[in-house]
């Protein structure tokens, strides 16, 4: 599959600083930050710092040292309070996978009981 990065994309602004977020962590290859629009109590998207697109591009093209940085911040957020009781983690693809922003994230879900996924 060829990735066509628009580095116009929302995630991309966040990262050079034109648009303000919430961070809630950072390390030297990924940025976390409070949702926009929350769909739960606690909503924190996780994106690396690289120009990839999607998960897929991500696990094809990162460096392993971009994805241990990637999963290390995950990893920090979901140590967070709120989320201890638990917590779901979602990644978009495309549009078919009701992807909005072409830029590679995880949604952090948690703070309240989400019950089924796809209910
Ligand atoms: P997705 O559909 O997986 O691409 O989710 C994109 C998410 O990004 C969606 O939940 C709303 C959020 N979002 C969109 N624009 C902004 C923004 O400017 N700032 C922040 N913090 N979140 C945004």
């Amino acid at each position: 599959m060829q990735f066509d990065y628009d580095p116009g994309n929302v995630f991309a602004r966040i990262l050079r600083g034109e648009i303000p977020a919430r961070t809630v962590f950072e390390n030297e290859t990924a940025l976390a930050f409070h949702d926009v629009r929350p769909q739960a109590p606690v909503h924190i998207l996780v994106i690396p710092k690289g120009p990839y697109m999607s998960l897929d591009h991500f696990a094809a093209e990162a460096t392993a040292v971009e994805q241990a940085g990637f999963m290390a911040a995950v990893a920090e957020v979901c140590r967070m309070p709120e989320l201890e009781p638990g917590f779901r983690c979602i990644a978009n693809a495309r549009e078919i996978g009701g992807q909005e922003v072409p830029h590679f994230h995880v949604h952090i879900l948690g703070g309240a009981p989400l019950g089924p996924m796809l209910s």
